[in-house]
């Protein structure tokens, strides 16, 4: 079949609206019409060259939502009609890392996801006769895709498409970042580097489960009055503070947070989140992913000490199981994501959602088929 997508032919370039041809599903794979497609950093770091990972060309997107259209033989768990939400971590339930309960990196499909392909080894996509490849095993910017049956979650039909996408990357990462990988206890005291599309979501989880002190630290003071709506309690720009950040957010929550999350992908940041925490046993989650090369530093003696960090994809989720339950959250009003989606836009417009997150303009911008 045609269908219609944005491909990224380079990095650096925009990505450019065309009809490609699309093969369907094959044994234990799901033909999905994406409905809505949010379009996080991630997209934006992969397009700009900078992942290490990134294959052109490619159809990017990884945060959607949709329908499935066509089964494949073997497919037990899924059914034409079904509303799904693709994801980028798997879950097969059955190979050593999900039979594992300290981890939620499924590693069932993990090469041949890596490699921008199907677990066959080969691409559903193609232009002009030659193969485009797939981005992360989703590739939401188009407007049908294929995925495993282990890489959807099935999620109730009254959830509106163009908000519960969110939930496919940001909402869950960010939260789940709280809730299943640091394991946050009410009474916390909590630091977010980074009040974007990911630390907005922290802060909303850190104030869910009874943090007391929610801190975020952002260069963008546009960012202060959302992180409030949110639950954050202090707003810190480090362009603001005189001498020392790591002092300063020390002196702030009183010798340390129990809990500091990097949201941002700063290797500077990262250091800044680990020495932030509390001497004795403050954790510091790496959530933000840098650029290819980079590595992190500090003094051991900081680990000696008893800090610890961490890193968390996916916010710990294990995504058949745990998505369904974020999407009950929102539809019961637990979790707001209706006010981090700033803006809307046909696929057409995909690039304007790229210079609005580069602009600091937007938080989720999401394109609706
Ligand atoms: P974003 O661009 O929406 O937000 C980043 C925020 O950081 C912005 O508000 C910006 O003003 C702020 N910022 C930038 N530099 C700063 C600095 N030096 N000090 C303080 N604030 C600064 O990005 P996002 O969508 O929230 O993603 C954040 C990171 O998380 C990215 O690196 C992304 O790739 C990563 N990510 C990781 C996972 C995972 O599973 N681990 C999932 C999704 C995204
Ligand atoms: O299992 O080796 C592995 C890798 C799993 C990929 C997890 C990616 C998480 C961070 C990337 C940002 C997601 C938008
Ligand atoms: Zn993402
Ligand atoms: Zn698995």
């Amino acid at each position: 079949m045609k269908t219609r997508a944005a491909v990224a032919f380079a990095a650096g370039k925009p990505l450019e609206i065309c009809d490609v041809d699309l093969e369907g599903p094959k044994e234990g794979e799901v033909l999905v019409e994406v409905k809505a497609t949010g379009i996080c950093h991630t997209d934006a770091f992969t397009l700009s060259g900078g992942d290490p990972e990134g294959i052109f060309p490619s159809i990017l997107g990884h945060e959607g939502a949709g329908v499935v259209v066509d089964v494949g033989p073997g497919v037990k768990t899924l059914k034409k009609g079904d509303h799904v939400i693709p994801l980028y971590t798997p879950e097969c339930r059955e190979c050593e890392y999900c039979l594992n309960p300290k981890t939620n990196l499924c590693q069932k499909i993990r090469v041949t996801q890596g490699q921008g392909l199907m677990p066959d080894g080969s691409s559903r996509f193609s232009l002009d006769g030659k193969p485009l490849f797939h981005y992360m095993g989703c590739s939401t910017f188009a407007n049908h895709t294929v995925l495993p049956e282990i890489a959807l979650a099935k999620v109730r039909q009254d959830a509106p498409f163009d908000k519960i996408c969110y939930i496919g990357c940001g909402v869950t990462t960010g939260i789940g970042a709280v809730v299943n990988t640091a394991k946050v206890e009410p009474g916390s005291n909590v630091v977010v580097f980074g009040l974007g599309g990911i630390g907005l979501n922290v802060i909303q989880g850190a104030k869910m489960v009874g943090a007391n002190m929610i801190v975020g630290v952002d260069l963008n003071p546009a960012r202060k009055a959302l992180g409030e709506q949110f639950g954050m309690t202090h707003f810190v720009n480090p362009k603001e503070i005189d001498g020392d950040i790591v002092g300063h957010l020390v002196e702030l929550t009183g010798g340390g947070a129990d809990y500091s999350f990097e949201c941002i992908g700063n290797v500077t940041t990262m250091r800044q989140a680990l020495e932030c925490a509390h001497k004795g046993w403050g954790e510091s989650i790496i959530i933000g992913v840098a650029g290819a090369g980079q590595e992190i530093s500090t003094r051991p003696f900081q680990l000696v000490t008893g800090r610890s960090w961490r890193g968390t994809a996916f916010g710990g989720a294990r995504g058949r199981t745990d998505v369904p339950k974020i999407v009950d959250w929102y539809m019961d009003g637990k979790i707001d994501i209706d006010s981090l989606i700033t803006h809307t836009m046909p696929l057409d417009e995909i690039n304007e959602g790229f210079h609005l997150m580069h602009e600091g303009k937007s938080i989720r911008s999401v394109v609706v088929y």
